[in-house]
Formats: structure tokens, sequence, C-alpha cells
């Protein structure tokens, strides 16, 4: 698996935590690395035992690598392994053990709806790259509250839901606020958005998130799935609105140049060469 960066950012998000430095050759389990000495940092949001967290592990030992109740703890990449009772994160060290902000011990699930249009000039017309000659796309990107970085309007997969359902409430909640509309808006939104979201989308990514949030113990993994309102007459017709734990939302060129958050530039990448456009 390729090296995460991210997850071995210096200090840990929403905390004044520093991570132990793992240099690249160091990251990987299988590296003997005695002098190895994480920091064990939770959050005290996830310590108080929300309902979307597990408890301490101790008296809570629960099903690793399985379908555990409604909660999936198996992994899109395959069996992890457990060391005194804790789960390794499969792609090597993170320099921080425990849970961070993360609520589950090993994988926590995401999903990712990345929702494109053409980018189109003011007569309507494709517009195609200078350079590439190929046209482009815009997806709808949100500014993250927690740390002002733009990224694909994504989130929790909540336990017994199915992908589908999280691509779409997320992307409701996000990019159109719906949490805070009115009931006949609400309507109305959720109309456009079924229809976009039940043709057939284009799964770009499933796997591994390189999340800042991630740590030895817990991480994130999500499904990033593409619908294209091709003739810019379903979702795009929407107002966005930013809403829940987004500050902002807007449709944004795709392009190589972005900067996003964890690796979402990557799943952008993947829809651009699939859809043969302007990267
Ligand atoms: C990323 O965090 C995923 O790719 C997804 O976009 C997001 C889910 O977490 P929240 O937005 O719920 O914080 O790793
Ligand atoms: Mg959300
Ligand atoms: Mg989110």
């Amino acid at each position: 698996p390729v090296a995460h960066i991210k997850a071995r950012c210096p200090v840990y998000p929403g905390s004044d935590t520093s991570r132990f430095h793992v240099p690249d050759d160091k990251v990987d389990w299988k590296t003997d690395w005695p002098r190895y000495s994480p920091v064990n940092y939770t959050a005290s949001t996830v310590l108080k035992k929300p309902v979307w967290a597990d408890p301490e592990i101790g008296a809570f030992s629960p099903l690793f690598n399985s379908l555990d109740g409604s909660v999936d703890r198996r992994s899109h990449e395959g069996q992890y392994c457990i060391q005194n009772g804790k789960p390794l994160n499969p792609h090597g060290r993170t320099g921080l053990e425990g849970r961070g902000l993360l609520g589950r011990w090993g994988p926590n699930h995401a999903a990712d709806p990345i929702v494109t249009r053409w980018k189109r000039d003011s007569k309507g017309q494709l517009v195609h790259h200078t350079t590439s000659q190929l046209p482009m796309l815009q997806f709808v990107s949100i500014k993250r509250l927690d740390c002002d970085e733009w990224a694909i309007p994504g989130g929790m997969v909540d336990p017994g839901e199915c992908i589908s359902q999280t691509l779409q409430r997320e992307f409701s909640e996000e990019a159109m606020n719906t949490l805070q509309a009115s009931a006949s808006e609400r309507e109305n939104i959720q109309k456009r958005i079924t229809k976009l979201f039940s043709s057939e989308g284009l799964q770009v990514y499933k796997g591994y998130v390189d999340d800042p949030r991630n740590t030895d113990n817990a991480w994130m993994e999500t499904v990033a799935i593409n619908f294209h309102d091709e003739s810019g007459n379903s979702v795009s017709e929407l107002p966005l609105q930013a809403g829940d734990d987004a500050g902002q939302v807007s449709w944004i060129d795709v392009d190589s140049s972005l900067a996003l958050y964890a690796n979402h530039l990557h799943f952008l990448e993947t829809v651009a060469k699939e859809r043969n456009t302007h990267w």
C-alpha cells in the first residue's frame, strides 16, 4: 500500500498533541523499530461515550474483522491485525495510538458523493481547457469547518445504513443544508437527489483514506462514487447551501492543481481519467 502522509501530520487535528515522528522508511509495521514510542491520545469527546463511539478496550472486546451487530468492522482492504487487543492500521505507523477523534477501533466507514456537471460558458457551450483541450468538469465541494480545507461532502456510514443512503444523506446535509430546510423544500431537494443518485454511479475508490485523524488503531475508509449530472438540469439547478459540518459549498473546476482534504484529489483524478476530461 502507498505510504500515508496526512495520517502522519505533525500535530494531531483539534489538539496540541504532537505525533511521534515516523520517517518514510519506518511506516511499515514489518520494519523492526524497537524505539518506536507513539503518543497515546483519544479526544475527550470520544471518551465521553457518545452513541457513535466504542468504549475503551478492556471490558469491551468487539468482533474485529466482522460485521459486529450493526457496526461493520470489516476493512475494504482485507483482514487487519490485532495486537494486544487493538487493531493495527493496515497502512502502517502514524506516531499516535488510541483513537484520536475517531469513534471506532479499526475501520471507521465513510462514503463520499462526487457530484459533477460540465463546465459551460455563458452561452451554455462546454468549456475546453486551453492546454489539455479536454472538456472540463466541475464538482460540488464543501469547505470543512474542522480544518478549513475544501473536500468532497462525505460523511460516516451510520450503523445499519447502506452506502447509497449515506451518500444521499451526507450530500443533502452538507451541500443542500436539508437539516435546516422546511419540509416542502426538503421534499423537492430529496426528489432530485434521489433521481440523480439512483442513476448508475461510477465507483472511483474503495478503501483506506489518508485522513489526518487516523491513528495506529483507528482509521478512515470510504467508498467514493461519482454521479454525473450530464444535462445540467438535475441537482445542478438546485441552489447550494452549506450545512452541518460544512462552512461553505461551491461548484469547483476539476483540476490536478487543487488542494483538497485527505486523499480526495486522488478520487477526482480517477473521475477525470475515467471520463476522459481535463485533469
Ligand atoms: C474522510 O472523512 C472521508 O473521505 C469523508 O469525506 C470524511 C468523513 O468524515 P466526516 O466528514 O464525517 O468528518 O476521511
Ligand atoms: Mg456530515
Ligand atoms: Mg462530512
